[in-house]
């Protein structure tokens, strides 16, 4: 049977009661905008798009992160198509300091946009994937101008999360809170079509990813954690594991995704005072609401992601995510450790 559009899912979700008109036409858009992130990704060196923005001085976003041309790029696509719709009351970006209201002599709605709009961009310029990571909260009743503070809601808030990589093939992977589901880009036609329907993330696992060059800097739980995979059929797991690290934290997650696995950032000694790398809104959010409804677990390593209550718009958590039973393995490790500190 021919796969089903996105819009034709999208249809069958509101008939469903699972969304509303706004909230269908936000998707709709941020969809548009992320296949035109994908042609201005896809055009590499011949696009004048690679290396970094800013002419000559460094840019730098509020992450103190140096910014790729694409960053920039990908942040005003967003901006641009999610303007005039009216189905929103405002954005925030990882690559903006503060919330970027609709602009005035456009209909505002009642839907609040979060991105990370190229993740991953430090592998642009070796053609190695990344991509888009959003996520859709309400906006507070009674807010015309929403403000940071109107943001910082619990991830089991989010109406609507995804994400698109921009790989071999352009991929987004999107939730309503009614499963998890993934739709294939047909280049030919500029359409996503459905490519999978209610994923679910096996519960068992033996591929991890971390970054390993951080171990001497990890908390105990995780040295222990980490130690105990790398022991294998040795040791106290009685099997061989397999790691990946594609440093696209939207690749790694459609591994997992696609066929299992975990992905941990945990904290470290270098980051201990940001609180983590990863960003809570719109990374952590968002991936954690999309890995739960396949199935799988999020947590910090002592608390589930999704039940935060942020502090800051651009805040940082640890995140340990994917097949259920590893993340309460590693997560128990942790919680064992600090009852045992008292
Ligand atoms: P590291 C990309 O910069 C990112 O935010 C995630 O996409 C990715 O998982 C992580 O950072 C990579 O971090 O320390 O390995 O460069």
């Amino acid at each position: 049977m021919k796969p089903i559009s996105l819009i034709q899912f999208l249809i069958e979700e509101r008939r469903a009661g699972h969304i509303n008109a706004e909230l269908s036409l936000l998707i709709e858009v941020v969809a548009r905008a992320c296949k035109r992130i994908a042609v201005a990704t896809n055009k590499g060196a011949l696009g004048g798009v690679l290396g970094m923005a800013g002419d000559g001085a460094l840019s730098m976003n509020v992450q103190g992160e140096a910014q790729k041309k694409l960053d920039v790029i990908s942040n005003e696509i967003l901006l641009e198509a999610n303007a005039w719709g009216g189905h929103l009351a405002a954005c925030a970006s990882e690559e903006m300091e503060d919330p970027q209201q609709i602009p005035d002599g456009y209909p505002k709605g009642n839907h609040l946009l979060l991105f990370d709009p190229l993740d991953g961009s430090s592998n642009i310029d070796v053609n190695v994937s990344v991509g888009t990571i959003f996520s859709v909260l309400r906006c507070p009743d009674g807010v015309t101008e929403a403000k940071a503070a109107d943001f910082l809601q619990p991830g089991t808030t989010q109406l609507a999360a995804g994400y698109v990589v921009y790989g071999p093939a352009t991929v987004l992977v999107l939730t309503f809170g009614h499963g998890t589901h993934e739709f294939t880009l047909e280049r030919e036609v500029g359409s996503f079509m459905l490519s999978r329907r209610n994923i679910r993330i096996p519960e068992e696992t033996s591929e991890f990813a971390v970054n390993m060059s951080n171990q001497r800097h990890w908390q105990a739980p995780m040295q222990r954690y980490i130690g105990e995979l790398l022991a294998g059929t040795e040791g106290p797991r009685g099997r061989d594991f397999n790691m990946r690290w594609v440093a696209s934290m939207v690749a790694d997650v459609h591994r997992i995704v696609t066929r299992g696995g975990v992905f941990y950032y945990p904290l470290d000694a270098k980051i201990l005072q940001q609180g983590g790398k990863l960003r809570l809104m719109y990374e952590a959010n968002p991936m954690a609401f999309i890995i739960e409804q396949a199935g799988g677990a999020a947590t910090t390593g002592r608390e589930r992601i999704m039940a935060l209550q942020p502090t800051a718009l651009h805040q940082r958590v640890p995140v340990f995510l994917g097949s259920r039973s590893e993340v309460e393995v590693v997560t128990r490790y942790h919680l064992d450790a600090d009852a045992a500190q008292g």
